[in-house]
């Protein structure tokens, strides 16, 4: 069977190189940030969750909040998630500087590019809070505890990650050898 996210691969790679995301365990950062995109979204740029639990009128955050509360907005809820990452749409609002209420209709995060982006940008703020450890960053990865201990030999994937590159790859080499910007 083929994986949804198959086809981003090499963009996948690109963004995880352009955005320096960290190899983790036996994994390449491409091969972990494609295994979390298959989890979120199984590699449908298209993919949108709604939040029905977020999208309260009594929650901490209903000022800011321009759609109907406890009513699922279509493209213009900000408590629904969108894209490859399946990025929430209050982060997508921050992301492009739209004022906190601002009413988006969030169909432009549908786009596979500016889903990887968008997914990296913020997994980038999440791996610097728990300094780069990836098994404590994004939410995706804490919720699926098999992921957060090294893999025995032979142990069958619960997601189904790709095959991983060797460690020594030349991802690694090339990041090791680079003065951060
Ligand atoms: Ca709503
Ligand atoms: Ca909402």
């Amino acid at each position: 069977m083929e994986l949804g996210t198959r086809r981003f691969r090499r963009a996948i790679d690109a963004a995880a190189e352009l955005y320096r995301l960290p190899a983790w365990q036996e994994f390449t950062a491409g091969a972990w940030f494609e295994g979390l995109l298959l989890t979120e979204s199984s590699g449908d740029p298209t993919a949108r969750r709604y939040e029905r639990h977020q999208d309260l009128a009594d929650r901490r955050d209903a000022a800011t909040d321009p759609d109907q509360p406890g009513v699922d907005d279509g493209r213009l809820e900000d408590d629904a998630s969108y894209g490859l990452g399946q990025v929430m749409g209050y982060n997508l609002r921050r992301l492009v500087g739209a004022p906190p209420g601002t009413r988006l209709d969030f169909t432009f995060a549908l786009d596979p590019w500016f889903g990887l982006g968008a997914s990296c940008r913020v997994l980038v703020v999440e791996l610097a809070a728990t300094g780069g450890d990836v098994a404590r960053g994004p939410g995706s990865i804490q919720r699926r505890p098999d992921w957060r201990r090294p893999r025995r030999p032979g142990e069958p994937l619960s997601v189904s990650l790709r095959r991983v590159r060797p460690a020594r790859g030349p991802q690694r080499d090339a990041r090791a050898g680079r003065a951060r910007r």
